[in-house]
């Protein structure tokens, strides 16, 4: 999501142009707190320095920056702020025109979807659903059943289930849905947009998995993090996701 104050150069900036210098200094910043966006403006901007010039200073407002985001000041994920700061000076007079460029992060999904920067936003459903049920609750949430693309999702998806050690009794309390199956042709696994499981860049099975045949054709990820086959009519638990 981008927040622009402005995109174009305003008039003084351009009139008399051969009378007038110009300076420019662009910076970028990555803040991993919901901006107040004003501090960083007045804490990172040299208009600080201002005070100190000897000549007589316009400032240009042309746009204040004006934040929205849905997600809030509680939002955690990392925050990029691109300010260009233009200076022109025209004889006794000095204009300052400030862009700024705020990039947040994608808007929650919803309840209980954690940010991971970097990656995306997960949520483990908890109460067990079927494979196709699973599916479209993610889709409801707008989301999708989650697809593993490296060990480093992988081990996110470790650390979000450690914090439910106990959620069923027996092995289903060790297996939770994600978007890959094999219904279309046996053995070839699938993600739920048609991908082959091996252009995901995750496809650590367990021991002798997939080991069910016709009879499991759903994809679940175990506790340790491997892949395995299931019956999609098994109740399980499931982990949503929305890339970044
Ligand atoms: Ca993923
Ligand atoms: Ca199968």
């Amino acid at each position: 999501m981008t927040f622009r104050s402005l995109s174009h150069v305003p008039e003084p900036f351009l009139r008399n142009r051969q009378f007038c210098s110009y300076s420019r200094i662009s910076q970028h910043y990555r803040v991993h707190k919901s901006p107040p966006m004003v501090p960083i403006l007045s804490h990172t901007n040299p208009i600080n320095t201002i005070p100190s010039y000897p000549s007589k200073i316009h400032f240009n407002i042309v746009h204040p920056v004006q934040l929205s985001h849905g997600a809030g000041h509680k939002e955690t994920g990392p925050w990029e702020v691109d300010i260009d700061h233009i200076t022109s000076k025209c004889e006794d007079t000095e204009s300052i025109l400030i862009v700024a460029k705020v990039t947040g992060p994608p808007q929650r999904p919803g309840k209980d979807y954690e940010l991971v920067p970097g990656l995306g936003y997960y949520k483990l459903h908890t109460s067990g659903k079927t494979w196709l049920e699973a599916r479209d609750i993610c889709v409801q949430e707008g989301t999708h059943l989650l697809i593993l693309n490296s060990e480093k999702e992988a081990g996110v998806i470790r650390s979000i289930w450690k914090r439910h050690p106990r959620l069923f009794d027996g092995w289903r309390n060790s297996c939770a849905y994600i978007g890959i199956h094999d219904e279309y042709a046996e053995g070839e696994y699938v993600t739920l947009f048609g991908e082959p499981l091996n252009g995901t860049g995750y496809t650590t099975w367990a021991q002798n998995e997939p080991g069910e045949g016709t009879s499991g054709n759903s994809g679940c990820v175990g506790r340790e993090g491997a892949l395995y086959d299931t019956n999609g009519n098994n109740e399980l638990a499931f982990f949503c996701e929305q890339e970044l």
